[in-house]
């Protein structure tokens, strides 16, 4: 039986472990990944490894979400990425130079490599055939130093794809499909694998809308085969060197296969306020709208600006709506500049924003009070765009473009008239803001302005636990809600005491006082805890705090990752029933913790304040045992 190229690419890389679904294995990692917000602990950490040289065969830190500098603490932390790079073998992609996934794709990806990075639409390099996961700044940091990433060998999904996208239609389209049927937990533990005659009208930059926001399925990653669609998109970026011609076996087999006819696809919409609150664009038809964001690492390639561009072209958009484009890289924006797309743009009233990740994770173009606003992004989670009663829905260029124009929610179908150019052609390329690491490393000073704290380590596990629920929550927690992002407290990313201040505080402004007087605590969570980004301050910030324990119905699984990585124990319930007995404040003692967790998967919680008790249970394997019992990862490694 033949190999999916899932399978194929974990063969090749494995080194722990076997290739059995569920199973722990441990890859070697080609590249790596980091962009500023998880980047300066990524480097710390790495840092603290006292390794000289980066022992990947790439890697690469940009600079592209902390970029609103409103004080000295943003450029802090670039300037340390910058010399940090430059001392240990690290390519450092400048300020400016674009969003981590766009500029990874053009310059970067290699089909049949893999790939970690630290931000969790890493993904994006999926389109062009590479194996890339999302995870912490810590396994980012061990895989750089040459250590293996482990994971559970994800069940593989075969997504079957055939016909051609109708005019109006798009990538986005595909995936929010997607998203609408498989919901945000349906991909946890699972790769979703595209195949079928349907690749062959897909561009690269539309494959990788795809596997960017598969990231919001809570998939391990997405990939694409590399075909001659691929190769063009090589050549367009003078690097046809480096591609190969790779994907599945003919006779591969999928866990399972989604078929999905794209010329039945229509103009897709994520409601406020999840990214599979999917519905057809028409059924929203007379909700006016505040706002237009074009751009992303979604949506913010050269076609996608080019439709806008073409959309809106001698129109100019109702005094109702503001628009704003955010281009994925400079050389996208080179190249929009010498095409006449953002003349066009601009004329009909767009606002160009920076070559940033930008109001995606609300660093500046914050909707107003209870505002509309329609995105090109993948995340609309409640207060991500930094105004706490906004309604964001999320579309392809095409949607936003249409909706822009008329100033209601549009299906771009209903504009006639209009023919979206083929904008493929003449790629510019320039790398001229990416810098190579140093030739006299030895020569780098490493500059640490006051805004870099050191990271703070766990503790070693104690025998027995004895805690209070600090807070319970619902379903599909974010990680958005537990370490909320924005332009006031991203720039404390590098300075966990302080950014400890607002965990949680979009759920409850009071809980930084309850862990404080509390001194250690438990969270009580529902299904899907932690899903979204990769931020391991979202478990970093909470251990700092004194959280031992989050007992939640299920979790996502970057998040869980990363609360091993820093020494909390992700439990799941026996019986999820027993999460509706436990309230906040509850106190709730764990005997024999430490031995328990060695010696079997299921512990007895006893709820002393309600005078129940119920079963909790780990799936840890017992490498992930042993990192708990130490504290987490770093101390892990450091005792190895
Ligand atoms: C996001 O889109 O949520 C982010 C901001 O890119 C995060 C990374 C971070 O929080 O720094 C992600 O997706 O992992
Ligand atoms: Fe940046 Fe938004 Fe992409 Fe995250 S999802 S990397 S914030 S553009």
């Amino acid at each position: 039986m033949g190999k999916n190229f899932v399978e194929k690419i974990i063969a090749s890389h494995i080194q722990d472990g076997e290739m059995i679904s569920g199973q722990e294995i441990g890859i070697k990692i080609d590249q790596t990944l980091t962009q500023d917000a998880t980047g300066t602990l990524a480097y710390l950490q790495f840092e603290a490894m006292g390794i000289p040289k980066v022992k990947t065969e790439i890697s690469v830190s940009y600079v592209d979400h902390n970029t609103l500098q409103n004080d000295f603490r943003n450029m802090d932390d670039h300037v340390y990425l910058r010399t940090v790079a430059a001392k240990h073998g690290i390519y450092f992609s400048r300020p400016g130079n674009g969003i981590c996934h766009q500029v990874h794709l053009e310059r970067f990806g290699i089909p049949g490599k893999t790939m970690l990075g630290s931000d969790s639409h890493t993904p994006t390099s999926g389109g062009l055939g590479m194996l890339s996961i999302g995870a912490g700044g810590l396994d980012v940091a061990i895989a750089m130093a040459g250590g293996l990433f482990y994971l559970n060998m994800p069940e593989v999904i075969g997504v079957k794809l055939s016909g051609k996208l109708n005019p109006m239609c798009s990538a986005k389209d595909v995936i929010l499909t997607l998203l609408k049927s498989e919901t945000v937990k349906g991909g946890v533990g699972k790769i979703y694998e595209y195949f079928g005659h349907g690749l062959a009208s897909l561009s690269v930059p539309q494959r990788a809308t795809i596997t960017n926001m598969g990231a919001e399925l809570g998939a391990t990653t997405s990939l694409f085969p590399s075909d001659e669609v691929t190769r063009e998109w090589f050549k367009s970026q003078k690097r046809e060197n480096q591609w190969i011609k790779a994907g599945a076996d003919p006779d591969a087999s999928y866990s399972r296969v989604i078929e999905m006819d794209l010329s039945r696809l229509v103009p897709m919409a994520a409601c406020p306020h999840s990214p599979d609150n999917v519905v057809p664009v028409s059924e929203l038809k007379d909700i006016i709208v505040d706002q237009v964001a074009i751009g992303s690492c979604t949506n913010s390639s050269i076609a996608d600006l080019g439709a806008a561009a073409d959309i809106l072209e001698g129109k100019v958009i109702p005094e109702n709506v503001s628009l704003g484009i955010s281009p994925g890289s400079r050389q996208v924006f080179r190249q929009a500049v010498d095409q006449g797309i953002i003349s066009r743009l601009v004329a009909a009233g767009a606002r160009i924003l920076e070559f940033a990740c930008g109001p995606c994770i609300g660093m500046g173009f914050a909707p107003n009070s209870k505002g509309v606003s329609v995105r090109t992004f993948n995340r609309n989670f409640k207060a991500r765009s930094g105004t706490k009663d906004a309604d964001v829905y999320l579309v392809s260029p095409e949607t936003a473009a249409a909706t822009a124009l008329m100033g209601r929610i549009t299906d771009p179908r209903e504009i006639k008239g209009v023919s979206i150019r083929d904008y493929s052609a003449n790629a510019m390329v320039d790398d001229s803001m990416i810098i190579p690491p140093s030739e006299v490393p030895e020569a780098v000073q490493v500059i640490k302005g006051p805004n870099i704290k050191d990271c703070p380590i766990g503790l070693p596990l104690e025998e027995n636990l004895k805690a209070e629920v600090l807070i319970k929550t619902e379903d599909n927690i974010t990680t958005d809600h537990i370490m909320p992002a924005g332009s006031k407290i991203l720039p404390l990313r590098s300075n966990i005491p302080e950014i400890s201040k607002h965990v949680f505080e979009v759920l409850d402004p009071e809980f930084y006082n309850k862990a404080q007087k509390a001194g250690s605590g438990i969270i009580v969570g529902g299904e899907n805890y932690g899903q979204g980004s990769s931020r391991e301050h979202a478990a970093l910030a909470p251990m700092y705090l004194g959280v031992k324990a989050v007992i939640a119905k299920g979790f996502a699984r970057i998040h869980k990752s990363n609360l091993v990585n820093f020494g909390i124990i992700p439990f799941t319930f026996k019986n999820p029933a027993d999460y509706d007995t436990i309230s906040q404040g509850d106190i709730l003692v764990i005997k024999n913790l430490k031995q328990g967790i060695q010696s079997s998967f299921e512990l007895e919680c006893l709820n002393q304040t309600q005078n129940k008790s119920f079963t909790v249970v780990h799936d840890l394997s017992r490498r992930f045992v042993d990192m708990i019992l130490e504290g987490g990862l770093l101390n892990y490694t450091k005792n190895q």
